[in-house]
């Protein structure tokens, strides 16, 4: 496959210079290179720029309620284990509004791959803090500042023993499509957290912010050392990106039992008489 197989016939209604562009981009790479179809495929979002995304891909697609893409990208891997299933989910829509989905979909660990398009602001409704807004920032509504500590997507995952904890860059395309299919390659929730710049609304984690503090992990890190992956998650000064956790463990369908039955979208329900449930709940 090409990277042209999967451009969508939309144009993409980001700002221009939009770290969306990269992910986009990196996205696009990472399909081709995995080699399935865009029918094969299912990308899933909630609301916001970021859940934009899957209208400028080609492939399958559902766009649902803010914070709501986990549950429904769950239900579909379930359903219909052939798919190979990517959200695509902002900071706001993924560890805020979805915060709890974040918490349990973890747990369940169903195989999906969740990238994170984390720009640290509510983009879509103009730049008011997220979850991970840095404390003291000013926005329009925050005018003193944020109050609160940031929430810590990568910690938070590690402790909840997510098996696939990574982090990239919008403007690392190659390496973050490299991200995307390791993240796809693991059976399990896979959680990629990804720095993007808002060029419009976050005027401090800018590209020139983050060129002097992104670094590429290299092969003195041992991804299954869990407790070196939370001390680099733990940096604030210089920002790691890569794989900073990965240890294959038993999935949804493993745990379930689902893996021996046949999939749900592949079931036989003609000989289903549902007319005595619906007598019931007439
Ligand atoms: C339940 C609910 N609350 C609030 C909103 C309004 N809303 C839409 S998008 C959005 C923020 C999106 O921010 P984020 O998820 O970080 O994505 P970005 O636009 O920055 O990519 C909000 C608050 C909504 N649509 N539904």
């Amino acid at each position: 496959m090409e990277t042209k197989d999967f451009d969508s016939p939309d144009p993409a209604a980001w700002c221009p210079g939009c770290g969306n562009f990269g992910i986009q981009a990196a996205l696009k790479t990472a399909l081709a290179r995995l080699g399935k179809k865009p029918q094969e495929l299912l990308l899933v979002s909630g609301i916001g720029q970021a859940a934009k995304m899957p209208h400028y891909v080609k492939a399958n697609f559902f766009n649902g309620l803010h914070g709501r893409a986990l549950p429904a990208a769950a239900a579909a891997k379930i359903a219909n284990r052939e798919l190979t299933v990517v959200v695509t989910t902002g900071d706001g829509d993924c560890y805020g509004e979805g915060g709890n989905h974040f918490l349990h979909n973890i747990r369940r660990n169903v195989d999906m791959t969740v990238l994170v398009h984390d720009n640290q602001v509510y983009g879509l409704t103009k730049g008011q803090a997220s979850p991970t807004t840095e404390q003291g920032v000013k926005t329009r509504i925050q005018p003193r500042g944020v109050i609160l500590a940031p929430f810590p997507p990568l910690e938070t995952a590690l402790a909840l023993g997510c098996g696939f904890v990574a982090r990239g860059y919008a403007a690392e395309r190659e390496h973050l499509a490299e991200l995307i299919l390791a993240g796809i390659a693991h059976k399990g929730f896979s959680l990629i957290d990804v720095f993007q710049p808002c060029v419009s609304f976050n005027k401090i984690n800018t590209y020139d912010w983050y060129a002097g503090k992104v670094y590429k992990l290299g092969p003195e890190h041992d991804p299954a050392d869990r407790a070196a992956a939370l001390a680099l998650a733990q940096q604030r000064e210089r920002l790691p990106i890569g794989v900073l956790y990965s240890r294959p463990g038993p999935d949804y369908g493993a745990l379930s039992g689902l893996d021996a039955m046949p999939p749900l979208a592949d079931a036989d329900i003609s000989s289903v008489d549902i007319a005595p449930l619906l007598e019931k709940y007439r």
